[in-house]
């Protein structure tokens, strides 16, 4: 399949296995899954229809890999962003001793007095590299990023989780932990 047709299925999926399973007619079950034929059936009943074998090229290549297959490969899920109110049900884990966070400059004052917050999203991404960070950034305008004090932060209590495509996630990120590089 071409780049832009992976890129094309890609945003679609995005759209409904994270933000509007619903109008899709999808109901995410708990850790986010849905069944590949029921996703298939919808998916043609939009006029957008996918291919068991497109599915699998998709989640395989996909540049984030923003979507697994249960062991089964019956099920099927966006490993991570999603709005909905859903449980991906992650384990906590201990972070490398400092992680990073992409934004944009026009957000820099209310981070600096507010910290990191979740938005419209379940969790504060933060990214193992500084390149990754800044690609984060670059989506929002003019990049900025912060090294992120985990190490601090664990000790602190605050709970990280790793997605299965190895974002790191938090619930906040309070100030004092945030510097600007
Ligand atoms: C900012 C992409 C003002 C925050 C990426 C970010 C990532 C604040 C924006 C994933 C703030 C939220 C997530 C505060 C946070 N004041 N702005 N107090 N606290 N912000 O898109 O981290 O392509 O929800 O800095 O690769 O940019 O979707 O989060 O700029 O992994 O797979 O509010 O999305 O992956 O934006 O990106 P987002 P994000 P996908």
């Amino acid at each position: 399949m071409e780049e832009k047709q992976l890129v094309r299925i890609s945003k679609f999926l995005s759209k409904y296995l994270r933000h509007e399973p619903e109008s899709l007619g999808l109901s995410l079950a708990l850790g986010g899954w849905v069944m590949v034929d029921d996703l298939l059936a919808a998916c043609k009943k939009k006029s957008f229809p996918i291919t068991r074998e497109q599915l699998e090229e998709v989640v395989e290549k996909n540049s984030k890999k923003r979507f697994s297959f249960d062991p089964t490969g019956t099920q099927i899920r966006a490993n991570q962003g999603h709005s909905v109110e859903i449980d991906l049900q992650l384990e906590p884990k201990i972070p490398p001793p400092t992680l990073y966070h992409g934004t944009a400059e026009k957000n820099l004052e209310s981070i600096k007095s507010i910290g990191l917050q979740k938005m419209s999203r379940h969790h504060v991404h933060l990214s193992k590299d500084i390149s990754t960070a800044n690609n984060v950034g670059t989506r929002h305008g003019k990049p900025l990023v912060f090294a992120v004090d985990t190490s601090a932060m664990q000790k602190a209590g605050h709970t990280f989780y790793c997605s299965d495509n190895g974002v790191w996630l938090t619930d906040n990120v309070p100030p004092q932990y945030l510097k600007k590089i």
